[in-house]
């Protein structure tokens, strides 16, 4: 059988997704046949997946865990962080509805957000049977306090903040989010599915230690550079991962919080060898070198007339006519549009300087 061509993300420039670290390609190999769903059969999977929900939890505030912490499996953890490696930032999402869903009381559910949310809680909403209130963003495509606090109501169980937004990588007001979610009874969930790995060496207001936030996606595998499947998902307090457990009546292990039955060996055993090779000081170095390419583009593109958004992490936003995208798609140039027609440029580990300047020689060259 002929192979087909592996990818290579020399024209990738719209994605959320890299290249892996060397190290998590070589974990993911070995831990390819293990089960993370069934820690007692698989339990080295297990101890690795501890490790990584772990080291999530001091990227996202939630303090260091202590030396011993890799012999207590995840399910019967005692300290937070509390939480597991998920799919990716669609399972996280839908499991942080699903846990506040089960934990407040409520007949007729809500959770509010900005519109600047993932899709993955429209996904969410559906399968939960829970109401999902999107409100407009302000100017700068955050949420809007006021505006969030005006749709929270005595049936709200969520109130859902962005850190790192999709299309605009913006951040919300994380702190005035969470408490407007308390003040109202309600559970507060930051996404920081794609930021979660770039926001530690910013000044941003975003994690567990800066705000009463209770739960949080934070993927190994978009800036983590772990191998996909690696979405994370954790939360505050025990209480949440226990209001999505179902008992298991036939494992040895007794209750089971993940949303997949059998799940990926190698995504979890990738996302814990890439952090234990890059947090703090690579991720830190990666975020510097991204932030500065960012700025560097944005400017190339505003010298040359486009209208460029103002870059607060590494996506750069411009306004390309419709003929030059084309163009540019045809050129094999992998990029993709915002909901409003703009163009995104997302600077992950695999976009250089040498990358962006054969973009831009493209772009002049279509003018
Ligand atoms: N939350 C945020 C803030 C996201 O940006 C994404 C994905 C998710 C949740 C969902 O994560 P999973 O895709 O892991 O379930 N954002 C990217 C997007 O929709 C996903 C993506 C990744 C798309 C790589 C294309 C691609 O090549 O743009």
């Amino acid at each position: 059988m002929q192979r087909a061509a592996p990818q290579t993300f020399d024209r990738v420039l719209s994605s959320m997704c890299t290249e892996p670290h060397p190290a998590a390609r070589e974990a993911a190999e070995r831990f390819l046949a293990t089960n993370p769903g069934d820690p007692a059969t698989y339990a080295e999977i297990g101890d690795l997946e501890t490790r990584a929900v772990a080291t999530l939890g001091e990227l996202a505030g939630l303090g260091s865990a202590p030396p011993n912490e890799t012999e207590t499996s995840v399910a019967a953890r005692d300290a937070p962080p509390y939480g597991y490696v998920t799919s990716g930032g669609t399972e996280a999402n839908i499991q942080a509805v699903r846990s506040a869903r089960n934990r407040a009381d409520a007949d007729d559910p809500n959770v509010v957000a900005p519109e600047s949310v993932h899709f993955s809680f429209t996904k969410a909403a559906e399968v939960l049977g829970v109401e999902l209130r999107t409100i407009p963003t302000d100017d700068d495509h955050r949420a809007d306090v006021d505006a969030v606090g005006a749709a929270i109501d005595s049936e709200t169980v969520l109130v859902v903040g962005v850190a790192g937004s999709t299309e605009y990588g913006r951040v919300d007001p994380i702190p005035e989010l969470a408490d407007l979610a308390h003040d109202a009874g309600a559970y507060c969930h930051v996404d920081a599915a794609w930021g979660g790995f770039l926001l530690p060496f910013t000044d941003h207001e975003w994690h567990f230690g800066h705000a009463p936030i209770d739960s949080m996606t934070i993927d190994p595998h978009k800036c983590g550079r772990a191998v996909i499947p690696a979405g994370g998902l954790l939360f505050r307090e025990r209480a949440g991962m226990d209001a999505l457990a179902v008992d298991t009546p036939y494992l040895e292990s007794t209750s089971q919080a993940s949303l997949t039955g059998t799940r990926s060996g190698a995504g979890v055993a990738g996302a814990a060898a890439a952090m234990d090779a890059l947090w703090p000081d690579g991720y830190r170095r990666e975020y510097e070198r991204a932030d500065d390419l960012a700025g560097w583009f944005a400017d190339e593109l505003r010298k040359r007339g486009y209208d460029v958004a103002d870059v607060e992490l590494p996506i750069v936003v411009v306004d390309l006519e419709s003929p030059t995208f084309d163009a540019l798609r045809d050129r094999n140039w992998r990029l993709s549009r915002t909901g409003s027609g703009l163009v995104r440029v997302v600077v992950m580990p695999h976009v250089t300087r040498g990358m962006l300047r054969r973009f831009l020689a493209a772009l002049d060259e279509i003018r």
